[in-house]
């Protein structure tokens, strides 16, 4: 089981921010201008604060390829910071409730919440965004797509339908979307949340669903508890800051419905074409409500994620804190922040997912180039087909 692996480093406020990518095969064309436009995607939204008018975030690709096709070595790559600030910026002299500061200053048995927050901040997902950017790239290449949008801002809810009702429209809509939703209708009230929100001093969280098209069955594995992709695709997608809950499928709505109405029934390929499933052999699924996972694995149906995140804790109204030096209350320190980050937030959610389950799909077809992984993924898809 070797599968990809990554690290990022790099402080919100210094010189860059850094990844690296191991376990990619090699003879893989990449596409440096697609993990541009991915860092692009991931600032833009309503509702972002001022950083993302000073950051213009692009990779620089150091190292792993040739002539732009990979070569079987790590990917490594740095994003420039324009705001480097770090050794300026003033120490906070009290811990942001919500934030990193206190448990981690706390964990390190200082006083210094700048050490903890330059590194805890969400700044660190422009490089995940760029390691996913190029793990989807693989992907790609196997017929998977994956694409999030946003289902509810401060309360507001997009359309229940929103995905059915955009169809093949879906990136169009997307991407005209101030919000990186699929509900047009939707826009102006969202809109006016988060101006509200912002008039109030405030902050939202909301709601993003990412779906996983074209994936095989059988990725992951029960054979031990973690290698369970259910297990690895939550703690990916908990690895986020500020997420707080994660759903595949029905998700908490599984609790609720008697077993007929839960599990997925089964069916001869030939009654359900269109399913997902079909594709892979003779067996096929008419409903989804697993979310495309069962067992701990891949089930050829599309993999469907809700993730919740909770409102950006820095508020301009400043909550309530305490100041280090004399235990007194205080109103938390503020410098800058977002109103709300749901959209770019969608965004990480893909470049998570993109990276576990390009991982787990190089543990499944192994192979040192391309080349192999396509021989071990047509062998295993012809043996599967007779099943
Ligand atoms: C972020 C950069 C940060 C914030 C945000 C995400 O920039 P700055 O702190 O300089 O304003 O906009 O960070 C947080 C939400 C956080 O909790 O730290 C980014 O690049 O996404």
């Amino acid at each position: 089981m070797k599968g990809l692996r990554w690290v990022t480093a790099g402080e919100s406020h210094g010189k860059a921010l850094v990844g690296i990518l191991e376990g990619m095969p090699a003879g893989l064309a990449l596409d440096v201008g697609r993990v541009d436009a991915e860092l692009a995607r991931r600032q833009r939204g309503y509702g972002r604060g001022g950083r993302m008018k000073i950051e213009s975030d692009q990779i620089e690709l150091l190292s792993g390829t040739k002539g732009g096709v990979t070569i079987g070595a790590p990917l490594a790559f740095t994003i420039l910071n324009q705001d480097q600030t770090i050794e300026r910026l003033p120490t906070p002299t009290n811990p942001r409730p919500g934030h990193a500061d206190l448990a981690g200053c706390q964990k390190f048995g200082h006083r210094d919440p700048r050490a903890v927050l330059e590194r805890a901040s969400a700044r660190e997902t422009a490089s995940r965004v760029a390691l996913g950017a190029l793990a989807r790239q693989l992907l790609e290449g196997f017929g998977v797509e994956l694409f999030a949008h946003v289902v509810e801002l401060g309360g507001v809810a997009v359309r229940e339908d929103a995905w059915d009702a955009a169809g093949e429209r879906r990136a169009e809509l997307r991407e005209a979307s101030e919000f990186l939703g699929l509900d047009p209708d939707s826009e102006g009230r969202l809109r006016a949340r988060v101006d509200e929100a912002r008039d109030a001093r405030d902050s939202l969280g909301g709601v993003f669903e990412v779906r996983v098209l074209g994936l095989p069955p059988g990725l992951g594995s029960y054979a031990n508890p973690y290698d369970r992709l259910t297990a690895r695709l939550g703690a990916a997608l908990f690895s986020i800051p500020a997420m707080k809950g994660v759903e595949f499928g029905l998700g908490f709505g599984a609790a609720r419905v008697p077993g007929s109405r839960m599990h997925d029934a089964l069916v001869p390929s030939a009654q359900a074409p269109s399913s997902a499933s079909a594709r892979w052999g003779r067996f096929a699924r008419t409903t989804n409500r697993a979310g495309g996972l069962e067992g701990g694995m891949t089930t050829g149906e599309a993999l469907i994620a809700r993730v919740a995140m909770k409102p950006i804790p820095s508020l301009r109204a400043g909550l309530p804190s305490v100041e280090f030096a004399t235990g007194a209350a205080v109103a938390a320190t503020y410098q800058r922040s977002d109103v709300t980050s749901v959209p770019a937030a969608s965004v990480v959610g893909e470049a998570v997912l993109a990276l576990e389950l390009g991982s787990a799909f190089l543990e499944k077809f192994a192979g040192d180039s391309l080349e192999q992984v396509r021989a071990a993924f047509e062998g295993w898809r012809a043996g599967v087909h007779e099943l």
